[in-house]
């Protein structure tokens, strides 16, 4: 599964930053100039989860392997990019392509770094990106829309679509995303298939500085400028998270007790990513090695196996599962199976998150 994340925002605020400290690399050019990414960079992270070593010393696994997600570093967007300004629709397209996206916002100060407006002013930089967003959308929508009204000349079919399209496009022409839109389940169905950009799962990055880590009060204007979605604000120092890749293990615990962190900020940036995506994590486990596993919360239990093997998917027979609770609190397997935690689940099961699972098909 590639569910992938976008990373978007102004020029110059710190996206490739942030992901070549994702990916642990640098892998892509950050550089004091804006514009300075065009091609998107991607790249694949590991999920950070601090269950996989608990079983994995539970069975002696061998090896251990964590899941993983997808960043996309895209270029950045300035105003009127919808218009093709700055590296305009191109940069639309790599979002469009994206399952949800982070946005970087600016807020740490530094003369050196030059802020495309003149100025750092976060209500200013997610206002120009949401309106770039909900503009671009709004083409989308005119599009389709004159399409189904010359199609509804011969297939009046077509009446109800194009009723929804203008309802939702009144709703962005109130200024409000895609996302807030509300929708029969039916109607949803056909409002993903416009492909929205402001109808994504959004996350927001603050890239603050040393002295910013650690006051909430900064986050104030930004909230502000967010209202009901202020919920979903991620603070992280960019650049020192970056500096954190030359760095060996003992030189990255000094680091981050130096910025007052218990872990790097990019592991909340990985897990949020995670869950914006409604994305949930199973588990194998075994002498050979104890592997986590991804898929979209409320998989069943076939198509789950299908994750590991397709032959899984289509030989299975039953699931044998076990709660990562129920599994450390019994301390094995074997006793977990004693005191009757292991359950034996068939085709209709919803994998649940932290479940370790032993799947049963045939070849
Ligand atoms: N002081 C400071 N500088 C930062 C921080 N994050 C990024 N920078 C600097 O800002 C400049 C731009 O960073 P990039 O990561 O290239 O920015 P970008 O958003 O990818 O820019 P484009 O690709 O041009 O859109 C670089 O010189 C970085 O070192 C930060 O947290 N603090
Ligand atoms: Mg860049």
């Amino acid at each position: 599964m590639s569910l992938s994340i976008g990373i978007i925002g102004l020029p110059n605020v710190g996206k490739s930053t942030l992901f070549n400290a994702l990916l642990g690399k640098a892998q892509a050019a950050a550089s004091n100039f804006p514009f300075c990414t065009i091609e998107p960079n991607v790249g694949t992270v590991p999920v950070p989860d601090p269950r996989l070593d608990t079983l994995a010393k539970l069975e002696s696994s061998a090896q251990t392997t964590p899941t993983t997600i997808k960043f996309v570093d895209i270029a950045g967007l300035v105003k009127g990019a919808h218009q093709g300004q700055g590296l305009g629709n191109q940069f639309l397209s790599h979002i469009r392509e994206a399952d949800a996206i982070i946005e970087v916002v600016r807020l740490f100060a530094d003369e050196n770094v030059a802020h495309v407006t003149g100025a750092i002013s976060p209500q200013d930089d997610v206002e120009t990106i949401s309106t770039e967003l909900l503009l671009a959308d709004l083409q989308t929508l005119d599009k389709r829309l004159m399409k189904e009204e010359r199609e509804a000349k011969t297939d009046p079919k077509l009446r109800p679509k194009i009723a929804l399209c203008q309802r939702l496009k009144q709703h962005l022409d109130q200024g409000l995303s895609a996302r807030s839109f509300s929708a029969s389940d039916e109607e949803k169905h056909y409002v993903d298939e416009l492909f929205l950009l402001s109808a994504k799962p959004l996350l927001y990055v603050a890239n603050v500085d040393e002295k910013q880590l650690h006051d909430a009060s900064v986050l104030e204007p930004l909230r502000g400028a967010l209202g009901s979605e202020s919920s979903k604000i991620i603070t992280i120092n960019a650049k020192a998270e970056s500096e954190l890749i030359d760095l060996n293990a003992d030189e990255q615990t000094e680091y981050l007790t130096e910025l007052g962190l218990d872990e790097p900020g990019l592991n909340k940036v990985i897990r949020a990513g995670y869950a914006l995506l409604n994305l949930i994590t199973f588990f194998t486990t075994g002498p050979k090695e104890t592997r986590a596993w991804t898929v979209r919360e409320g998989t069943k239990a076939p198509p789950a196996a299908g994750v590991i093997h397709t032959d899984f998917q289509k030989g299975f027979i039953k699931a044998e599962v076990v709660s990562f609770t129920d599994l450390t609190s019994a301390g094995s397997m074997k006793k977990a199976t004693e005191q009757g935690k292991v359950r034996s689940e068939g085709k209709d099961y919803t994998v649940q998150d932290g479940d370790v699972i032993y799947f049963r098909f045939n070849v």
